[in-house]
């Protein structure tokens, strides 16, 4: 058995070596190395002596040779493989440890150049990696000093590496040049013209592109940047097209995506206002104009600046009426040449044009991120994205009153507009149009009375209003809140310990109640 060893992290390999050695196991190695084990009076053969050629251009080459990378690649199960291998006098290698050039520890350190940065690069080392970690089934590859007791284990008990271990081996060597090769990547891309780094680099961990540096974060001193991944989905909000206004903001940015998201679930033709990431405003219509009105009317004072959103062509009409209110972003499919013209004499306003998926809206799922991520402290939160859809099947009536079929589909409407409101979320709604929303609330309570309040400011009536609410009712309070601004009917997800005493209350007050089975909290 061979193997061959080449770590600039000397920590570990003498002791490591003097193992393998005492296993019978014959010691290959480059410079540094080599030199370092012969000192104890280790046999080694170096690299240079096995591909008769010298460590060349400063050690840029040295153990790229076919000497080297066929003994690594060569496949022992195929015979043309192993006659190859001997037609050219080359010898297995059967175990390699590589550790790389520091190039991240070299860039982390302050007034590191270039030119430093650049010899730092390994090149041989990562592609003797990718040989031995390819070829997995016939050679393990240590990437790190942490594996060498694991290995030692094994090849002391079985006499070789098992399957399984050589495997993960391999994948943990895929994830060291990833993560070695985004370094790089990173490092190069967030360089400018003065030799000073950007925070924001063209590339974030090699899967994302950067769009475009925004002028500032959620709030002037705060830096910003707006990136794309690397493979965007069609119909999502990175796809958008600006047609003219101002450049985006990092908040604008943010409230476009959750209008869109919004407004492209539904099939009818809906119009949806967002402020500060909560819809203040969704309905749906006959065209955008009638969608737009009844969107605005929920809560006038709050569409002020908002960010409006249609999954239909705006046209000549429906332009008009909202050039008439303070818009900061306009988003649709598509606008007729007339809303363009309408437009152009407010060049401030942003228009955002993006296909809807392949689909249409019945296709909204696509072009969502399949995963949600939240940055926490030196960490990551991921969870699958809440797209969860809910049919009339799915509803579960609860009271002695049957909600009536108007009632059951703006039960649906406002259960769609329920899981796009931050938690916690009271939606009342009738004829496809929001009345009243709370939102963000840490008090569910407070949301319904809220609710209640901002359709008392936009003079509507709730009297016969249908309610969502994103989660559970955990007393009969909320209910009550509700009943008493003039629902006649609520959905909720239901699983309280107490269902019984708010379907009790329900029953009480003379409303329907259905349960959804499923919770929306948004964050
Ligand atoms: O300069 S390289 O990219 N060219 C090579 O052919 C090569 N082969 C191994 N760097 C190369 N290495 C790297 O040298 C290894 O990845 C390891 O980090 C280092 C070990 O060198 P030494 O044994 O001379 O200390």
């Amino acid at each position: 058995m061979n193997a061959l060893l080449s770590v600039s992290d000397k920590a570990g390999i003498l002791e490591f070596a003097q193992a393998l050695h005492g296993l019978g196991i014959r010691l290959l190695s480059t410079g540094g190395t080599a030199q370092l084990l012969q000192s104890h009076g280790l046999p080694v053969t170096e690299v240079a002596e096995v591909t008769g050629f010298p460590e060349m251009l400063d050690g840029r080459v040295k153990t790229l040779h076919p000497k080297v990378h066929g003994g690594l690649l060569a496949r022992r199960d195929l015979p043309e493989h192993m006659a190859a291998l001997a037609a050219h006098g080359i010898a297995t290698i059967d175990l390699l440890v590589v550790n790389l050039y520091p190039f991240e520890k070299t860039v982390a350190r302050a007034g590191c150049t270039l030119e430093e940065a650049i010899e730092n690069i390994d090149i041989g080392g990562p592609a003797m990696v990718r040989s031995a970690a390819k070829n997995w089934k016939d050679v393990a590859v240590l990437t790190d000093a942490s594996q060498y007791e694991g290995v030692l284990a094994e090849l002391r008990a079985q006499g070789k590496v098992s399957d399984r271990t050589r495997f993960a081996l391999s994948v943990a060597a895929f994830n060291r040049i990833s993560n070695y090769d985004a370094a790089i990547s990173d490092y190069l891309s967030s360089l400018q013209e003065d030799g000073s780094r950007s925070l924001f680099a063209a590339q974030a961990n090699g899967r994302f592109v950067k769009l475009q540096d925004l002028r500032y974060g959620e709030n002037p001193h705060q830096q910003a940047a707006f990136y794309r991944d690397l493979y965007p989905a069609p119909g999502s909000l990175v796809m958008a097209q600006q047609l003219q206004g101002k450049e985006l903001s990092y908040n604008n940015i943010a409230d476009a995506d959750a209008a869109w998201e919004c407004v492209k679930s539904f099939d009818q033709c809906a119009c949806v206002i967002v402020k500060h990431a909560n819809p203040c405003g969704v309905a749906t219509g006959k065209h955008p104009l009638e969608a737009y009105g009844k969107a605005f009317q929920t809560d006038p004072t709050s569409a002020f600046g908002g960010i409006i959103a249609f999954n239909t062509t705006v046209r000549g009409e429906a332009a008009q009426a909202i050039a008439k209110q303070f818009v900061e972003v306009l988003i649709a499919p598509e606008f007729s040449e007339d809303a363009l013209a309408v437009f152009r004499n407010k060049p401030n306003v942003r228009l955002l044009k993006i296909a809807l998926p392949p689909g249409g809206a019945s296709d909204w799922d696509q072009g969502r991120n399949a995963v949600d991520v939240k940055r926490v402290g030196s960490g990551l939160l991921m969870q699958t994205a809440d797209n969860r859809e809910l049919t009339l099947a799915d509803l579960k009536v609860v009271t002695a009153r049957q909600p009536t079929p108007a009632e059951l589909q703006d039960l649906l409407f406002a259960w769609k507009v329920a899981k796009y409101v931050k938690s916690n979320a009271i939606v009342f709604c009738k004829d496809g149009m929001t009345m009243g929303v709370g939102a963000g609330q840490m008090s569910r309570l407070d949301s319904a009375r809220i609710a209640g309040i901002k359709a008392q400011h936009a003079k509507l009536s709730l009297q016969g209003t249908v309610v969502a609410s994103d989660a559970f009712f955990p007393f009969r309070d909320g209910l009550d809140v509700v009943v008493d601004a003039g629902a006649t009917c609520v959905i909720q997800p239901g699983g309280s310990m107490r269902d019984n005493e708010v379907i009790a209350a329900a029953d009480e007050r003379g409303v329907a109640m259905v349960f959804s089975g499923v919770r929306h909290f948004r964050h």
